[in-house]
């Protein structure tokens, strides 16, 4: 594998899955793969997740890892060509990543969405500027538009704990007082339909997903009815992709919060989130802290996707 950004990189899912699950009973079984190669991770954004899994994940490949938080210590870095730099960006990332490149045998980058201008949001600038100039295997760890890794583990936790061929998977909006990415949910909806699930998004009106993610998903505005019988609810906030509003908060409705009485119309339903999470305004306590919430072992299985995937690139240099 060159690359992993999206749900195509990783080719059929039952195989991807199969494998994660093999990993995941043997994490040290392939420790000579990784042996003299180097992980770069860069972070233009905070994590508390991607970092330690992604590193576990190559620690448990015998792997070498960087860490360059590039906000925290190294140059600021500009991203767009043919700017004058007269501002405060003191090195260009046509130099810094040929640069970076030299030093290691993949790089994982984290890069938000600027949530400002769409168009550049959604060409995923900085992530293809890394694919394009280092000449590496270059893998997301959450780019503008996508979170793979996360879709993955998410993907991984629904296999391991669905008790139907065809669950129900209900991806919901809910509140948060920042505006956040559509990252998650578009990635999690395109991984969902690439799977034969039943797959329903519930949001606001106004928060619309861009059409080439929801795809096949059925759009229910009515949050009651979406959750109704399903055997998955996954919660996310999200900012609005429409415009004229793309990247604003356009509500931070509390009674779009899933709390016991909506998991209540469910399929006594698995609780989902990516994490981190805001209590009381995704989630409530109680449905966070049952035995029906997920939280704890999807996070866990972010260690197995990001072992998929670099084994399968270290596999591949
Ligand atoms: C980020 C987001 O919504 O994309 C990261 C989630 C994994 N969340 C926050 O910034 C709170
Ligand atoms: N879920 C996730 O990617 O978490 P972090 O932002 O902490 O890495």
């Amino acid at each position: 594998m060159k690359k992993f950004t999206d749900v195509h990189d990783i080719g059929p899912l039952d195989a991807a899955v199969a494998e994660a699950l093999a990993v995941k009973a043997d994490r040290f079984a392939f420790t000579h793969l990784g042996r003299h190669r180097t992980l770069l991770m860069i972070f233009f954004n905070s994590s508390l997740r991607t970092r330690l899994s992604t590193q576990k994940a190559a620690m448990n490949l015998g792997m070498n890892v960087m860490v360059l938080d590039v906000n925290q210590g190294a140059w600021k870095l500009e991203t767009e060509r043919g700017v004058i730099m007269d501002g405060d960006k003191a090195e260009h990332l046509l130099e810094a990543i040929p640069v970076m490149g030299s030093y290691c045998d993949v790089i994982g980058v984290r890069s938000f969405a600027g949530l400002k201008d769409k168009a550049e949001d959604y060409e995923e600038r900085v992530i293809n500027q890394f694919i394009r100039y280092s000449g590496l295997p270059v893998f997301s760890m959450e780019a503008a538009t996508r979170h793979p890794l996360q879709s993955f583990a998410d993907l991984i936790t629904i296999e391991e704990h669905k008790t139907v061929e065809r669950p129900k998977v209900v991806l919901s909006w809910a509140p948060h007082p920042k505006a956040l990415p559509q990252a998650v949910p578009n990635s999690f909806a395109e991984w969902m339909n690439a799977t034969d699930y039943d797959f329903v998004i519930t949001h606001p009106h106004g928060y619309e997903l861009a059409p080439e993610f929801v795809g096949k998903a059925r759009v229910e505005y009515d949050q009651l009815k979406a959750l109704e019988g399903a055997d998955f609810v996954y919660a996310k906030n999200w900012s609005a992709y429409a415009d004229p509003n793309y990247g604003r908060v356009l509500s931070a409705d509390r009674s779009w919060t899933i709390d016991a009485a909506k998991m209540g119309v469910t399929n006594n339903a698995f609780f989902m989130h990516c994490l981190p999470v805001r209590r009381g305004m995704i989630v409530t306590d109680d449905v966070i802290e049952s035995e029906r919430s997920l939280v704890i072992p999807e996070a866990a299985n972010r260690e197995i996707s990001a072992q998929v995937v670099l084994k399968r690139i270290l596999e591949s240099l």
